[in-house]
């Protein structure tokens, strides 16, 4: 992708797409403008045949700080109905392919929120997370309360959420909210050390896998195993899964073509 952007920077490097968000003076607040192209930038990877893995940071000294509170200090509902904001979280929620967000400094509210629309986080040691809102006479909109009470449990999620208090990385390891924690100056090294890892996995299995992971959480689990069959039986026309095997009996690495 060759754009210039003006809240976000991208880079493409062995079939991984990153993209950083840069408002580092305001700990990359996240305005409108921003949303919309990290929303852009994803989408363009997503229909980019060569990325296989997405990576998402913050430049300066924080993951994102919040949404803009300049930017909200004087909305109204009807306004906020109109400019249809939550239309481009959604369409993060579309993305197909693995997205990984690397986490240091804050992630706070919308910033949090952001950070789980991706698939797996791993956490710099010094990151610290939560939702600040309720001191703030609000509350989270873009999916904060529905993403971390089916992660972290109802009881967990409602005292980070009635408190606003902040937690540490270590704590959201302990309860699943990231997936890694990693000594701060090594969180981008580790972080592309993993993506390359998992671009060379075959592209159709971490779609349908990440496709039917949010199916065991949006549904039933007798409505999820249907669903995680068929991807099962779909996997077997792809030249990948006859690759991957054919590999392991001729003792040799495999080369996935997301096929
Ligand atoms: N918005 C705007 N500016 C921010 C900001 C934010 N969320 N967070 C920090 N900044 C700015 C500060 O104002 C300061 O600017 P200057 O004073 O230098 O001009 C600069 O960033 C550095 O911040 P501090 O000087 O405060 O740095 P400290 O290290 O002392 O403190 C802090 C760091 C993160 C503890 C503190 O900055 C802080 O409490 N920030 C606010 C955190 C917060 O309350 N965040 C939640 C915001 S509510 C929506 C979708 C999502 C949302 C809403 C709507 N739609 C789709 C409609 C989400 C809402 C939220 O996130």
């Amino acid at each position: 992708m060759n754009k210039e952007f003006q809240f976000i920077e991208t880079k493409v490097e062995d079939s991984i797409g990153f993209i950083a968000l840069n408002r580092p003076k305001v700990l990359n607040a996240i305005n409108r403008g921003m949303v919309s192209e990290i929303v852009e930038a994803m989408e363009s990877y997503d229909r980019d045949e060569y990325i296989r893995v997405i990576v998402l940071s913050g430049k300066g000294r924080a993951f994102a700080a919040g949404a803009d509170i300049d930017e909200m200090v004087d909305a109204d509902p009807i306004g906020m109905e109109l400019l249809n904001q939550f239309t481009d979280w959604d369409r993060l929620g579309a993305i197909k392919k693995p997205i990984i967000g690397a986490i240091h400094g804050f992630a706070l509210g919308g910033g949090f929120e952001l950070a789980l629309c991706c698939d797996l986080l791993i956490a710099a040691e010094d990151a610290e997370f939560g939702f600040p809102e309720v001191n703030l006479g609000v509350m989270p909109g873009a999916g904060g309360t529905q993403r971390l009470t089916k992660l972290v449990g109802r009881s967990r999620a409602l005292r980070w959420l009635m408190t606003g208090d902040r937690f540490s990385a270590k704590e959201a390891l302990h309860y699943g909210v990231v997936c890694e924690t990693i000594p701060t100056d090594l969180l981008m090294e580790e972080t592309v050390r993993f993506a390359k890892n998992l671009a060379t996995k075959p592209p159709l299995s971490l779609r349908l896998i990440k496709e039917s992971v949010q199916k065991a959480v949006d549904s039933s689990t007798l409505e999820g195993m249907q669903f995680e069959r068929k991807n099962f039986y779909l996997l077997f026309s792809s030249e990948d899964q006859k690759e991957g095997m054919t590999a392991f009996k001729e003792k040799r690495k495999p080369q996935f073509r997301g096929r």
